[in-house]
């Protein structure tokens, strides 16, 4: 494939932008080579400056879950175009899409906007601290819910692909008040609240964990975090930014049945426009700006453009059967893969929830820890991410990724992604 317009673009990109990329995991430094530049997506595919197009399963990170530009995605915005871009003053479709959210996610009762993943969690976190009075945050290895200081600890995506889990210029004090455990195990989880558990302001949790690839809780996991928060009088958030309305249509706490107490959501519900919120029991969310005193506020939260996007993808995805055929197609593809895999004698293995996957070079039957990501076989995975990529398929470009299928992907765009599998594997296994 000819990359000659990315590359260029990235040399000029290199000199006025940080690395290029004004985020870190598209510099391709978990995978190598230079980063594309794409110009353009339809449907299922991606196309990037040169023209090549790619079956994409990266879906900007996961909000495309309609795949590019849906009909009635595009509808809303030059609808909205006609009225206006924003007013720094509410309208009645921030009711709308508030109310449409509290329906559809068991726990909320109120939601705040905001513009980012990383607004929605830091948001949260200062809530749970203001509603319990307490300072600690306990978060989980390998889990990232945006580049929030105090939550830059041991935390997964581009973080982990850095290499970096801990960031520069995040006080000391910060992290002190943040204590890391071991995703997936309940153990822990009760021996440090036996001894912590008073001073806890929350947790907060990726309940499918979805940076350090996708790796969905044990059973008893979600349900321990909910008995030792309710114990000691914690909060218990739910970070479902990227499994918000991706893995179920209430997300992972509709799915595993455990419900929190704060909430945190993206990606789908602005359908690739800038968006987050956080929400939760009326009785916290009372506590936040004008109301309560734990402050809160932004610019462009409850975007006119971002809620018009918002409202239509969730009007598409409560469509009836509309998860389970992403689920189906989620798995056709994992099937295929893990056959193809075994007939070129590679070691590979995949872990699903729904629409969202996560792939493993690994001779491990099923991957639920941390420790088992982080001994995968990199390299191979790093060859299989440019294999793929030439054959028109485009994957995360970092193997503590998690990847999506959307409505749009269908028998073609699978079939055509087993077939560059196929030979990918084969390549690797001459190696
Ligand atoms: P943003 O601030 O990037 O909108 O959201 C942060 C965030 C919070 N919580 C979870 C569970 C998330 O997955 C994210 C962001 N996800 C990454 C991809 N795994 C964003 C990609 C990027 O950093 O460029």
């Amino acid at each position: 494939m000819n990359h000659e317009n990315s590359k260029k673009l990235y040399e000029l990109a290199l000199q006025f932008i940080p690395g290029g990329v004004n985020s870190p995991v598209r510099a391709f430094k978990g995978v190598g080579g230079n980063p594309l530049f794409f110009k353009g997506g339809d449907g299922a595919y991606l196309i990037d400056s040169d023209n090549n197009r790619y079956v994409d399963y990266v879906g900007a990170w996961g909000p495309l879950i309609l795949g590019h530009r849906h009909a009635s995605v595009i509808a809303a915005l030059q609808k909205q175009l006609e009225q206006g871009l924003g007013y720094g003053a509410s309208t009645e479709a921030e009711i709308e899409i508030a109310r449409k959210i509290c329906e559809l996610v068991p726990s909320l009762e109120q939601v705040r906007l905001v513009t980012s993943g990383t607004e929605a969690t830091m948001s949260a976190i200062r809530l749970a601290r203001g509603f319990t009075r307490r300072d600690l945050v306990v978060k989980f290895e390998g889990c990232y819910h945006g580049h929030v200081d105090g939550l830059l600890v041991k935390a997964g995506s581009g973080a982990l692909t850095l290499g970096e889990p801990d960031s520069l210029g995040v006080p000391k004090a910060y992290t002190d008040l943040t204590h890391v455990l071991d995703f997936n195990d309940s153990d822990g989880v009760r021996r440090f609240f036996e001894q912590h558990g008073k001073d806890v302001a929350c947790v907060i949790v990726e309940p499918v964990a979805g940076n350090m690839n996708c790796v969905p809780p044990v059973p008893g996991f979600l349900e321990t975090l909910r008995e030792v928060c309710t114990e000691s009088g914690a909060v218990l958030i739910f970070d479902e930014v990227m499994t918000g309305f991706r893995v179920a249509l209430g997300g992972a706490q509709e799915k595993f049945g455990v419900t929190p107490d704060l909430t945190t959501l993206g990606k789908v519900i602005g359908g690739a426009l800038p968006v987050g919120a956080f929400g939760g029991r009326r009785e916290i969310m009372d506590c936040i700006a004008p109301n309560g005193a734990v402050y809160q506020a932004g610019t462009l939260s409850g975007s006119p453009l971002a809620v018009a996007a918002g409202l239509a993808m969730l009007e598409e995805i409560t469509r009836p059967g509309f998860y389970d055929e992403l689920g189906n197609k989620a798995t056709i593809l994992m099937t295929g893969l893990k056959e193809r895999a075994r007939a070129a004698g590679i070691p590979f293995t995949t872990n699903q929830v729904g629409g969202m996957f996560g792939c493993f070079f690994s001779d491990e039957e099923e991957i639920s820890q941390f420790s088992q990501v982080t001994a995968c076989n990199i390299p191979r995975f790093q060859n299989y991410f440019h294999q793929m990529l030439d054959n028109g398929v485009y994957l995360a470009p970092s193997a503590y990724e998690a990847g999506f299928v959307s409505s749009a992907h269908g028998d073609t765009e699978i079939n055509h992604t087993l077939d560059a599998a196929e030979k990918a594997f084969a390549a690797i296994a001459k190696l």
